[in-house]
C-alpha cells in the first residue's frame, strides 16, 4: 500500500530571493572572471515567448526567452508535456514513475547555488538566476533513452556544458568531472534507503566538453519542473538516462574517475560510461528495442541513441568492457 507521507508545498513568489541580492553582483562577476562587457554579451532576458507547440498545455511559470532552437532528434515528434513531467525517474522522490510529480513539490529550487571546484584555476559559486543569464538560452530537441527500455523526445532549454565548465579554467589534472545532486531529507522525505545519497554522476572531461553535452534549465520553454530536476540538470542524449543527473549543487574537476551512484550500487548492471548500445544487453533486459512513450509498438534502439557524432570519444575502447 502506498502511504501519502506529506503534502506538497509549492514555492510562493515571496520566498524567492534574487541570487544577486544573496551573493553580491560584484563578487559573482569577479569569481567568474567576467567583466560587464562579457555579461552584457551573454545577457538574456526572460520576457514572455512561448516555445510550446500550439495546443500543447504547458505548466505554469514565466516563459524562458530562447535565442535559438536546435532540432537534434531527426524531426521526431516531442513527447507530450504531460508524459515528460508525469513519468519520471527521480528516486529521491520515490521509485514509482508517478511519484516524482506527486512529491517533488517539497523541493525548493530557489535560492540555489552551484559550487564548481576541484582541479581548476577559477573555482566559484554561481546562483541560479545568474546562471540563467550566463549564455543565450537554446532549445535542444533531444531523444532520451532510459536503461529500463523506455524513451522520450524532449525540447530542453539551456546551454552547452563545455563553455560553462571552461569558465572555471580546469587544469591539466582535470581528467574527469563529478556532479552531485542536492540531498536534503527535509525536502526529500521519500528518499529512504534505496540508494546511497546524495546521487552522484561523472563524465570524462572530453565527454563533458562534447558539444552535445547540455546543461538544462528548462523544458518546453518553461523553467524545469521539480520532478525533472529543477533548477538545473545534465542532458546527455547519447547515454542512458541515469547519467543525466538532476538538481545539481556541486561540480568537481577530478584527476581520478569519480564514483557514481549506479555504477557503485550495481556494478554488473550499470557502467561508468553507460552509452546507449543496442548490442550490449543489461543482465535483466535486452537493450535492442525501446518503448517510446505515447507509441504502441517498440522501436529499434540506435547506437549512441542515434548520435554517431560522439563515436570518436570512444575510439579504441571495447564498449562491452566499458559499458
Ligand atoms: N538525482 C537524480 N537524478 C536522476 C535520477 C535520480 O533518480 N536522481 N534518475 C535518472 C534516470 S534513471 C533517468 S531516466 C532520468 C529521468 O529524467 P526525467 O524524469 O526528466 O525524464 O533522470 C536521471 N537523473
Ligand atoms: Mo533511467
Amino acid at each position: 500500500m502506498l502511504i501519502r507521507k506529506s503534502p506538497s508545498h509549492p514555492i510562493l513568489p515571496s520566498e524567492i530571493t534574487p541570487e544577486t541580492v544573496y551573493h553580491g553582483r560584484r563578487r559573482f562577476l569577479a569569481q567568474l572572471g567576467l567583466g560587464a562587457a562579457g555579461l552584457a554579451a551573454a545577457a538574456c532576458g526572460r520576457a514572455a515567448e512561448s516555445a510550446a507547440p500550439s495546443g500543447q498545455s504547458v505548466g505554469a511559470g514565466a516563459d524562458l526567452k530562447l535565442a535559438r532552437k536546435t532540432e537534434m532528434a531527426g524531426g521526431e515528434t516531442p513527447t507530450s508535456y504531460e508524459d515528460v513531467t508525469h513519468y519520471n525517474n527521480y528516486y529521491e522522490f520515490g521509485t514509482d514513475k508517478s511519484e516524482p510529480a506527486q512529491y517533488a513539490g517539497t523541493l525548493r529550487p530557489r535560492p540555489w547555488t552551484v559550487a564548481v571546484e576541484g582541479e581548476c584555476e577559477a573555482p566559484g559559486r554561481v546562483g541560479i538566476d545568474d546562471l540563467l543569464k550566463l549564455f543565450p538560452l537554446e532549445e535542444r530537441v533531444y531523444r532520451h533513452r532510459c536503461v529500463e527500455g523506455w524513451s522520450i523526445v524532449v525540447p530542453w532549454d539551456g546551454f552547452p556544458l563545455g563553455p560553462f565548465l571552461a569558465r572555471f579554467k580546469p587544469t591539466s589534472k582535470a581528467k574527469y568531472v563529478a556532479f552531485t545532486t542536492l540531498y536534503d531529507p527535509k525536502q526529500m522525505p521519500q528518499a529512504g534507503g534505496v540508494l546511497p545519497w546524495p546521487y552522484r554522476e561523472g563524465l570524462r572531461i572530453d565527454e563533458a566538453m562534447h558539444p552535445l553535452a547540455f546543461l538544462s534549465l528548462g523544458l518546453y520553454g518553461k523553467p524545469l519542473p521539480n520532478q525533472n530536476g529543477a533548477p538545473l540538470r545534465l542532458t546527455l542524449p547519447w547515454k542512458y538516462g541515469f547519467k543525466s543527473i538532476k538538481s545539481i549543487v556541486r561540480i568537481e574537476f577530478t584527476e581520478q574517475a569519480p564514483r557514481t551512484t549506479w555504477s557503485v550500487s550495481a556494478p554488473d548492471e550499470y557502467g561508468f560510461y553507460a552509452n546507449v548500445n543496442p548490442k550490449v544487453d543489461h543482465p535483466r533486459w535486452s537493450q535492442a528495442r525501446e518503448r517510446r512513450l505515447g507509441e504502441l509498438f517498440k522501436r529499434p534502439t540506435l547506437m549512441f541513441n542515434g548520435y554517431p557524432e560522439v563515436a570518436s570519444l570512444y575510439t579504441g575502447m571495447d564498449l562491452r568492457t566499458y559499458f
